[in-house]
């Protein structure tokens, strides 16, 4: 996602850095660039021209106090960056509890978008948080939609309010009706309503979802709106906008390799903030919409702030005051403290989804050594490493060649694979050598030396200011 516009936006800007103090003709230079990026990224033509305005009014009226900055292309990168956020929706948008509940939450969209999927995400991320969710089947539109979301139900375990089998109820309205019911009966605090979809906004479609909306009285509607359709998602939202209303926008399929540009021209178009985005099919793979962090995606700088939340999330806490102690006292990082890092790598998701989030990744050079990435490569790695025994685990230096072949029996792996392992094990326990005596890791982030990107990233961090922000174990060494 957003790939294109950000390689895009890193060019323009790459020349722009070069040129020292900006003339006014420097910058409707780089306002022509952004404004046939945007388009090309299927940006809605009406909004990258209001967008690429703002810009251009807003930096030459800036641009004497610009050029006064030692960097005055940052300036701009910065003016940009602001005017990003504010069209994404400025700050994200939190859901709307109702004053009595249950909080009543109906989904809306066309066939496909994502909504049975996204009630399962969502309903998982208010449990999380101590909630009490029910699902409501008021799709009774696709034969097998009902099982569906009492399959997606069961996966995230949240009850499902559906309709008897075989009983006659044909009526969504009806069932959304008496799922209501059931859950102020039940004191479900939250109620989440799947509806049908239609393959194109038709009457049928809005008339059944505002006679649901009717029923059940919303206190949120969310349209969801699968972001490879492109263009098309503008159209859309401003029919359902007409035809039935809605207060929010969950944008899903971000994880596609989509333009992107509907995310930028929703909000404009429909003055409806993006609430929620979903970037694949698992259940976790969801979150609030936080239009600053999208931003920082789309201009190449990477969303740290995620990554540090999944990565604490993800990595187990015992595993890590482990590794924090024995950092401190200096002992060497071993190939199970690789094991268990590799393991919260894919437990925070995918590899290459993950790196994406790092500064400088989705772009260019950085961007085809992401693609080579196999996430597969983590699973290979968890086979050879359990095929080792405690102490080769310990030791890797004890690995010769009798070993590593019956490694590689084990796990099922050739013997070339479990080389590769080694070395790039002996590699990464070498940079954490080298952090320890005097580098460090950005602040915030997990250690992860199975990355291979970890070394650059830490290069252009000036190592002993990040180490100092970092954890107090590390500090004491590093004064010590
Ligand atoms: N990659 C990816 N796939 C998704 C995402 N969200 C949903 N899907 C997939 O998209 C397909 C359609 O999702 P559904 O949740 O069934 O869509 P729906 O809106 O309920 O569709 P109808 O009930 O037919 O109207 C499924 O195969 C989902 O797994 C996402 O964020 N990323
Ligand atoms: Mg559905």
């Amino acid at each position: 996602m957003f790939d294109s516009l950000t390689s895009k936006f890193a060019s323009a800007f790459s020349s722009l850095r070069s040129r020292g103090r900006l003339k006014p003709s420097d910058i409707e230079e780089i306002v022509a660039e952004i404004r046939s990026a945007l388009i090309e990224s299927d940006v809605a033509l009406q909004v990258a021209d209001t967008f690429a305005d703002s810009i251009k009014e807003i930096s030459l009226a800036e641009l004497e106090q610009v050029n006064k900055s030692v960097n005055p292309s940052q300036g701009i990168f910065d003016i940009v960056n602001k005017e990003l956020v504010r069209i994404l929706g400025g700050q994200a948008r939190r859901i709307r509890m109702a004053k009595n509940p249950p909080t009543v939450i109906m989904l809306a969209g066309l066939q496909g978008a994502g909504k049975t999927s996204l009630a399962g995400k969502l309903a998982l991320y208010l449990k999380n948080q101590g909630n009490t969710p029910i699902l409501i089947a008021s799709d009774l539109q696709r034969p097998n939609a009902v099982t569906q979301l009492q399959q997606v139900g069961a996966s995230v375990g949240v009850p499902v309010f559906a309709p008897e089998p075989g009983n006659g109820v044909g009526d969504p309205v009806a069932v959304a009706k008496a799922g209501k019911k059931f859950a102020e009966e039940k004191l479900h605090n939250f109620v989440i309503v799947d509806t049908a979809g239609r393959l194109g906004v038709d009457y049928e479609l809005m008339e059944q979802a505002a006679r649901i909306r009717d029923a059940v009285k919303p206190d949120e509607i969310l349209l969801v709106v699968d972001a490879m359709v492109g263009q098309d998602a503008v159209r859309t939202a401003e029919a359902f906008l007409s035809g039935l209303g809605f207060d929010a926008v969950v944008l899903t399929k971000l994880d596609g390799d989509a333009r992107g540009g509907a995310a930028l021209s929703i909000l404009t178009r429909t003055n409806r903030p993006i609430m929620f985005a979903a970037t694949g099919e698992n259940p976790t793979d969801f979150d609030l919409f936080y239009p600053d962090r999208m931003a920082s995606r789309i201009l190449g700088l990477g969303d740290v702030q995620t990554l540090a939340e999944q990565a604490k999330a993800a990595m187990d806490p015992d595993l890590t005051k482990r590794f924090e102690e024995k950092f401190a006292r200096g002992d060497d990082f071993t190939l199970l403290d690789f094991l268990g890092q590799l393991q919260a790598i894919k437990k925070m998701g995918s590899m290459s989804k993950m790196l994406g989030m790092l500064p400088g990744m989705n772009s260019g050079a950085m961007k085809k050594q992401l693609e080579s990435l196999d996430d597969g490569e983590l699973i290979k790695t968890e086979a050879i490493i359990q095929s080792m025994t405690p102490a080769e685990r310990e030791d890797v230096k004890i690995l010769n060649g009798t070993r590593r072949s019956r490694i590689a029996k084990g796990s099922g792996r050739a013997v070339s694979e479990v080389n590769n392992l080694v070395d790039r094990f002996t590699a990464a326990q070498k940079m954490m050598r080298q952090m320890r005596n005097g580098g460090g890791m950005p602040a915030g982030m997990p250690p992860v030396p199975g990355m291979p990107a970890m070394p650059k990233f830490n290069k252009q961090q000036p190592a002993k200011k990040k180490s100092r922000s970092g954890n107090p174990a590390k500090r004491a060494v590093e004064e010590g």
